[in-house]
């Protein structure tokens, strides 16, 4: 076995993972009509009123007293922030839809916790910042330019209806990012790297689009 965290990741669901390389070679679910961004639901998708949980076969239990979260890479201010530290920041809502690559979207959820904007006002990103890694406590990574993080739509959510985040939805705190498909929007969120030049994330290395914005249809690469 690799020591690669991509490759223990991708061994506790090689099928899973198989399937979903080829959905994006053959191109599966794409409609080739792009749909204006004033449209709410976008081309190929279709509303779920539950909410699907999809993982790669690693749940992480971080219990809040030993949980932290860091912003580093090309940042002026650096931050390691403990549940207590993440709690103190000011608190920002944001009601949201959620559009998955594999079909489904579901509408007007409610999401609490700490905006994008206030962490990167905090961290000061250096001038060749220009995107953004997300890592996750199960080895799981994605990016995103530093343009798309940097909205006041994106948070660091810690409640979905006013409920804590379930731990199988990320919690205890996830990134959302309601403009992009959501394998951007990393669950169990331990490190926000800002760097100069793009790297593809997990699903990015298997066939997936580099940005993912659904109105667009960017599922595949
Ligand atoms: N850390 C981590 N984040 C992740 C994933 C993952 O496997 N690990 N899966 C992504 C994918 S593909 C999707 S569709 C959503 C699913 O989130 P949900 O289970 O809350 O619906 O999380 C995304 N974020
Ligand atoms: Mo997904």
């Amino acid at each position: 076995m690799s020591d690669d965290p991509d490759d223990k990741l991708e061994q506790t669901r090689p099928k899973l993972v198989a399937s979903k390389e080829r959905w994006a070679r053959e191109g599966r679910l794409l409609t080739g009509k792009p749909a204006p961004r004033g449209e709410r639901l976008p081309p190929g998708q279709h509303l779920v009123r539950d909410w699907p949980v999809l993982d790669l076969g690693i749940v992480p239990n971080n219990a809040t007293d030993s949980w932290r979260i860091a912003v580093d890479g090309l940042v002026e201010n650096p931050l390691d922030w403990s549940w207590a530290d993440f709690m103190a920041q000011p608190q920002a809502s944001f009601v949201s839809d959620i559009h998955c690559v594999t079909a489904w979207s579901r509408y007007d959820n409610r999401w609490d916790g700490v905006g994008a904007l206030h962490i990167l006002d905090l961290a000061r990103p250096k001038p060749e910042a220009e995107f953004v890694i997300l890592h996750s406590y199960d080895d799981y990574e994605t990016n995103l330019p530093l343009a798309d993080f940097a909205d006041d739509d994106v948070l660091l959510a810690h409640a979905w209806q006013g409920e804590p985040l379930s731990r199988e939805h990320g919690g205890p705190v996830r990134a959302i990012v309601p403009k992009l498909y959501f394998w951007k929007s990393a669950k169990w969120i331990r490190r926000i790297e800002l760097v100069a030049h793009n790297r593809p994330g997990f699903w990015e290395e298997r066939g997936y689009h580099d940005r993912g914005d659904p109105w667009s249809e960017e599922r595949y690469s």
